[in-house]
């Protein structure tokens, strides 16, 4: 049986996914009110196939509850934070599932790490605990860590057809998990050792953020000399071996816009170009702020109070607000103490900021300057109601005549 820990956006649809492929899974979280929710029969976030998933997942028997399970098998899927300070990861999470699970495991158990952690991070960390508690690893306690890959919004599909990496202390043991991931994974599934398995997550999305980084630069370097950065980047693109991402308000969410910082923390003297990149892409909320003043100078607009921005999740057609740009431009425009700005997002059914909007064509009515700081769908198919408005798009998505960009 496996015991998946952590039943957040990578755990559940994990543990979902071993379970519709009749692997015997105890779903524990921590949070009680997560449990009752699943054990009530309703998923905990929204994200295509998830809820068709999960009722396949209790057809085959998966159980939720908040205790850890006395098993073989253990799959830890808990959040890593960085810490605001220091940049680095803040592994307080796995510790604290670890030493649980060092509660209740028996002698020859296999714990397996999913969560993101930084190079080394195991052997800082982990390692200890379990030694700590009086197990061998290696004899008593088999180690591995398996980082998922899976992106927000396309979850169900790339956990079946991603390629996986297994970094494991022993081959065999490394080899038994991966046959695990094969019930479902249809990818090729690479087992390496467990440093190797750290170091090529964050590196993943490393390689994303400096990328969106030189996007977000080259906005900033069109826009001061008025050159229109999309077409230029389209045309770079024509390149053979040149492949330039999209620009946008921010890089938010929990993987791209933190993981980096974590070489950016333990190597600081080296991490250089990375640590930039990630200024650069945190810098942006704040440019779209000085664009939607320069615009609203340039228009006559002077009540901020009728600026409205559409989208409060970190990227489109998702639910989910960690660290979005929309939120890191509602917190700046908060310590300026100039709030105001109208808000909303089809997605966000709950109030979580001031000035939130829960219909569009009430929000569209209340402003005059709209800003797009999420692509969702709904906007995309809405655009002719942007007609009367100024429109400040920060995804090159509207096609309407005299629309600004970043
Ligand atoms: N973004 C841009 N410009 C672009 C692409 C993205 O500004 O050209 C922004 C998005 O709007 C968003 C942010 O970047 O705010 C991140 O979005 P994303 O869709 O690129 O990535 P995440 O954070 O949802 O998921 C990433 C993925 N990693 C990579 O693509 C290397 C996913 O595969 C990982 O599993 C996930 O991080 C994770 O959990 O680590």
């Amino acid at each position: 049986m496996i015991n998946v820990i952590g039943l957040g956006y990578i755990g559940l649809p994990t543990a979902l996914m071993l379970a519709a492929h009749d692997v015997e899974v105890v779903g524990t979280d921590y949070n009680q009110k997560l449990v009752d929710t699943l054990n009530a029969g309703k998923t905990t976030f929204k994200e295509d196939g998830l809820d068709e998933l999960f009722a396949q997942a209790v057809e085959k028997g998966i159980r939720f509850t908040t205790e850890y399970q006395v098993t073989d098998t253990y799959i830890v899927s808990v959040p890593t934070p960085y810490d605001e300070f220091s940049k680095k990861v803040d592994a307080c999470y796995v510790i604290s599932a670890i030493k649980t699970i060092m509660e209740v495991a028996p002698k020859g158990c296999t714990v397996v790490v999913e969560s993101t952690v930084s190079p080394g991070t195991i052997d800082k960390y982990v390692r200890p605990v379990i030694e700590e508690n009086g197990f061998v690893i290696g004899e008593d306690i088999h180690l591995v860590h398996a980082p998922e890959r899976i992106i927000p919004g396309n979850m169900i599909y790339e956990l079946l057809h991603n390629n996986r990496t297994i970094g494991a202390d022993d081959r065999a043991i490394g080899e038994k998990i991966k046959e695990l991931y094969a019930s479902f994974c249809q990818g090729e599934i690479v087992v390496t050792n467990i440093r190797a398995a750290e170091m090529t997550k964050v590196v993943e999305n490393t390689f994303r953020a400096v990328n969106i980084a030189f996007a977000n630069e080259l906005a900033k370097i069109c826009r001061h000399d008025n050159m229109d950065v999309y077409e230029i980047i389209k045309i770079c693109n024509m390149h053979p071996r040149v492949n330039i991402l999209q620009p946008g308000p921010g890089v938010g969410g929990h993987c791209i816009s933190v993981d980096p910082w974590f070489l950016v923390g333990d190597y600081p003297s080296l991490a250089t170009v990375i640590g930039e990149s990630m200024k650069v892409n945190d810098g942006m909320p704040d440019f779209v702020l000085e664009r939607v003043h320069d615009i609203m100078k340039e228009k006559g607009l002077t009540d901020i109070g009728r600026v409205g921005l559409y989208g409060l999740t970190y990227k489109e057609n998702v639910d989910d607000m960690r660290d979005s740009p929309t939120l890191q431009l509602l917190e700046t425009q908060k310590k300026h103490l100039a709030p105001g700005l109208k808000v909303y997002d089809p997605f966000i059914t709950d109030d979580v900021v001031d000035n939130q909007y829960h219909d569009l064509d009430t929000f569209l009515h209340d402003v005059d300057l709209v800003v797009i700081m999420v692509k969702h769908n709904e906007i995309k198919e809405n655009m002719a109601k942007l007609e009367s408005k100024v429109v400040l798009d920060c995804h090159n998505i509207c096609p309407l005549d005299g629309v600004y960009h970043i």
